[in-house]
């Protein structure tokens, strides 16, 4: 069992210059998706399909960020934080995903870095959280290469437009979660469920990575660059060597498969083999140069962190042969996600032992409950407030231990469409009423707003 920390973090534990944040993402939250000449995403048509999404939710609306930019500006400052992370919606920049800028989508983006400039505040600026144009979809997905090639372009366009102003860009948001719950598993867009489709996916999100980092290079002189990776720490359910090797093939499957090539190793071979006729090396897929490509050399590594997972082995259960399980006696979030703090610094220090990456930045890190929400809208999430306080004593541990963690990005600003959960599922540190757009912050954000005022007292943020 992990135990979970319950001192307070101390601010002073914690570098001067830390990247201090809230996340969010363009279709979790910017609703409008016709407006101004934004083109369809593959989120606006899974959404849209009967039965996808839980209770038929879409986007459609979302926090109508889109039209409140001023005033959730306002809120983003208010919480004192010293970096924003969001993401570009694709499509509202290059309706059909290729081709000449639409000024107005380019315009949104513009204003937002500048209203988060004027408050002083860094824009930390996803270029792909996952709403791919549906027309590149029409044309293969991330299966096809071309994909990779148009988002090269597409992150030339941004990093041209927003360079002189953005200084930190994270190319790809999570590809494990793009290439397998999307063309693997299809619980997310588009749906498909196809283990080959999936890693052909996954292996052109990693050259479209690639390409993307040098187009920023090329673009935005003196940025920084990184792709943020959901990295979860396995550990064997037992002590056996059934076991242990089970939870290496996990790892292999959740963290290696995107950590070894990003790192400049290529595909980890254990992988290669197991993954059998579905790897990209058997479909025929890696070409001469991609591994430079992919492992091009990038300034920090993300990672969105939320959980841990517990395997053991499970002869003949999926391509992996294992299954994780949910140990008893651990706390749970509303998602069924394990509490597990201790497991963030395990990650952070082995990834800076395994990887030696220059600046780790935690780019999310969270977790939903069901709220329940008083009279007068306030929330008192005590659960989501003590899972904060013991993942930032968890980087303290980490920090103390060597590893370069240079920031922290609560995921979420606000609650938000949580993906194939819809509404149901509430990860902001600030409540939105969805039939009124009321914001209100909750408990946990407050207890944020009040550690980064510490902060700043005393590391001077
Ligand atoms: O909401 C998502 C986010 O878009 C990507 N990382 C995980 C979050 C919670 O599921």
């Amino acid at each position: 069992m992990t135990t979970t920390p319950t001192s307070t973090p101390d601010p002073l534990h914690f570098p001067p210059r830390f990247a201090w944040g809230v996340a969010t993402a363009s279709y979790q939250i910017e609703g409008a998706p016709s407006e101004d000449g934004r083109g369809a995403s593959i989120w606006d048509t899974f959404s849209h399909t009967p039965g996808r999404v839980r209770g038929g939710d879409t986007g459609d609306v979302a926090c109508d960020h889109y039209h409140r930019l001023d005033a959730d500006l306002d809120l983003i400052h208010s919480l004192g934080v010293n970096a924003y992370r969001f993401s570009v919606s694709w499509p509202r920049v290059q309706p059909s995903g290729r081709g000449p800028a639409n000024p107005a989508g380019l315009d949104f983006y513009s204003r937002l870095v500048d209203g988060l400039l004027t408050r002083g505040i860094t824009p930390w600026l996803t270029l792909y959280h996952w709403d791919l144009p549906q027309a590149l979809q029409d044309q293969g997905g991330w299966p096809s290469r071309d994909t990779a090639h148009a988002f090269g372009d597409y992150a030339a366009v941004v990093a041209g437009a927003l360079g002189d102003r953005v200084k930190h860009f994270i190319t790809i948001n999570e590809p494990w979660c793009a290439a397998f719950l999307g063309y693997g598993i299809g619980i997310h867009a588009p749906g498909h469920t196809d283990l080959a489709q999936s890693y052909a996916a996954a292996h052109h999100l990693l050259v479209g990575h690639g390409l993307a980092v040098q187009a920023v290079r090329a673009h935005a002189p003196g940025a920084q660059v990184g792709i943020t990776l959901n990295l979860y720490e396995g550990y064997p359910a037992t002590d056996t060597p059934q076991d242990r090797a089970a939870t290496r093939r996990q790892d292999g499957f959740q963290n290696r498969w995107y950590l070894d090539p990003v790192y400049g190793r290529g595909y980890p071979q254990d992988m290669v083999e197991l993954i059998g006729d579905a790897s990209p090396q058997a479909q025929g897929l890696v070409l001469p140069g991609d591994v430079d490509l992919m492992g091009v050399p990038t300034d920090f590594l993300g990672v969105n962190m939320y959980s841990r997972t517990v395997v053991e082995d499970a002869p003949g259960e999926g391509f992996l042969h294992s299954r994780a399980v949910r140990p008893e006696g651990s706390e749970y979030t509303g998602f069924g996600w394990e509490v597990a703090p201790q497991s963030l610094t395990d990650l952070m220090l082995r990834l800076q032992r395994d990887y030696d990456p220059p600046a780790i930045y935690i780019t999310e890190n969270g977790a939903t409950y069901p709220d329940t929400v008083e009279a007068d809208g306030s929330v008192h999430d005590a659960e989501r407030t003590r899972y904060f306080q013991s993942h930032l004593g968890a980087i303290e541990d980490a920090l103390t231990g060597g590893a370069k963690v240079r920031g922290y990005f609560a995921w979420s600003l606000m609650d938000n469409f949580e993906w194939a959960e819809g509404y149901d599922k509430r990860f902001g540190i600030v409540h939105v009423d969805f039939a009124t757009q009321a914001r209100t912050l909750k408990q946990s954000g407050r207890w944020y707003r009040d550690f980064l005022a510490r902060t700043r007292q005393t590391v001077g943020v």
